[in-house]
């Protein structure tokens, strides 16, 4: 693949690749920003991240539709109301490092930073679609982008059933911009897929094709890749055959994790120390987050933990909670750690065993992380 015209990236992240270009944000400079700033995000890319140029970008909806549409980026931005949206993008791969110290698995060792929470603004897809007329409602909207290189397909890919653009029309975007400025090559611009609740991995970047189509999408990263597949599915070899036999994921389930621990030792008792700990919590595809709860025993207490910023449906919730703890005699100035676990409207909780799969994808065992005295 030809990398000759790769765009610069951000140079505040940990680098896990470099053609194509994956790089993740340290986790406790995430958890700073309630809105996560341009170079913090992470980027997940199979190919070439390209600059191109928005003045003759253009779009064309096909398929099952009764008028095809071929529109420019200026058409989209002014002949369809605008939207703005808070959602968290995550790869589904998030976590994976930990999933993989279970049991080896395929995929890029990411810590818990493939995590993002930006502001979107964009048309909505219903919007586009509706002026498509689609012939047909059983059908999918399968998204495609032609401009870049990827590693497994001629083109990367990604389908939505078309009800969830329609039943969640005022979430499911074409979008432009982030955090009030155009979209960046890093972000997909000019134009990418915003689509809450789904992982990452269906929200396509450099998007120039839309089909309606009584099928998903046929491409790699949608029926060959980002599944998961039974436990007992270890091998490549073993998962060739059922690739075709199982779903395509659609969401992640609820998630948190531990980001940052500060230790502050009491002034008048040896081996008591005062915890400042933050972290931030990702909701499912049925429910925004409640509760984040703490523990310093490895689950057998709860404590319960600050919920410090959340907006709408689709944001990730940020939290913080202090903590008193004693190390036991002869423990003194070793350290601990601390657990977290979030429940969702619905009563979803993380449970404290993520279930281990070949791709690594949607780990969500309680949050951990260690302090050091
Ligand atoms: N065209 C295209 N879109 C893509 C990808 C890609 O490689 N090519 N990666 C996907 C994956 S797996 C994720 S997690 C997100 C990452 O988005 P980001 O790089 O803006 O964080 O984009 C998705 N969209
Ligand atoms: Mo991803």
């Amino acid at each position: 693949m030809d990398y000759t015209n790769e765009v610069t990236h951000s140079e505040l992240l940990f680098i896990q690749g470099t053609q194509p270009f994956n790089a993740e944000p340290p986790v406790d400079q995430l958890v700073q920003f309630a809105i996560t700033p341009e170079d913090l995000v992470y980027c997940r890319n199979h190919g070439p991240v390209l600059a191109l140029d928005q003045d003759t970008y253009a779009i064309t909806v096909n398929g099952l539709v009764g008028n095809e549409l071929k529109l420019s980026m200026h058409d989209l931005q002014t002949q369809f109301p605008r939207v703005e949206l808070v959602a968290a993008l995550q790869c589904a791969g998030n976590r994976r490092k930990e999933m993989a110290a279970l049991k080896p698995v395929n995929g890029i060792l990411w810590q818990s930073g493939v995590v993002a929470n930006v502001k979107w603004a964009g048309v909505r897809l219903a919007d586009v679609l509706a002026r498509a007329q689609p012939t047909s409602q059983d059908t999918h909207v399968c998204f495609a982008s032609h401009v870049t290189l990827c590693q497994d397909d001629d083109c990367y890919g990604a389908s939505v059933p078309l009800v969830r653009a329609q039943s969640h029309a005022d979430d499911v975007l074409l979008a432009f911009e982030m955090n009030d400025e155009p979209l960046t090559p890093d972000r997909g611009g000019p134009l990418r897929l915003v689509v809450p609740g789904y992982l990452g991995a269906r929200w396509v970047k450099w998007l120039d094709t839309i089909t309606v189509s009584p099928h998903e999408s046929p491409n790699y990263y949608q029926q060959r890749d980002y599944k998961i597949l039974p436990p007992t599915i270890e091998t490549k070899a073993a998962a060739l055959p059922l690739w075709s036999k199982y779903p395509c994921m659609t969401s992640l389930p609820v998630n948190s994790v531990v980001a940052s621990i500060i230790p502050v030792p009491s002034a008048s008792a040896v081996g008591k120390y005062t915890l400042a700990v933050k972290g931030y919590a990702t909701p499912s595809a049925h429910a925004q987050i409640v509760r984040v709860e703490v523990s310093t025993d490895s689950g057998v207490t709860w404590l319960p933990a600050r919920i410090t910023y959340q907006e709408g449906r689709w944001s990730w919730t940020l939290w913080q909670a202090t903590l008193e703890v004693s190390c036991e005699d002869g423990q003194a100035d070793k350290g601990g750690k601390v657990w977290s676990r979030a429940t969702d409207e619905s009563g979803d909780c993380q449970a404290q065993e993520g279930v281990w799969n070949l791709r690594g994808v949607g780990f969500n065992s309680w949050g951990v992380s260690e302090w050091v005295a």
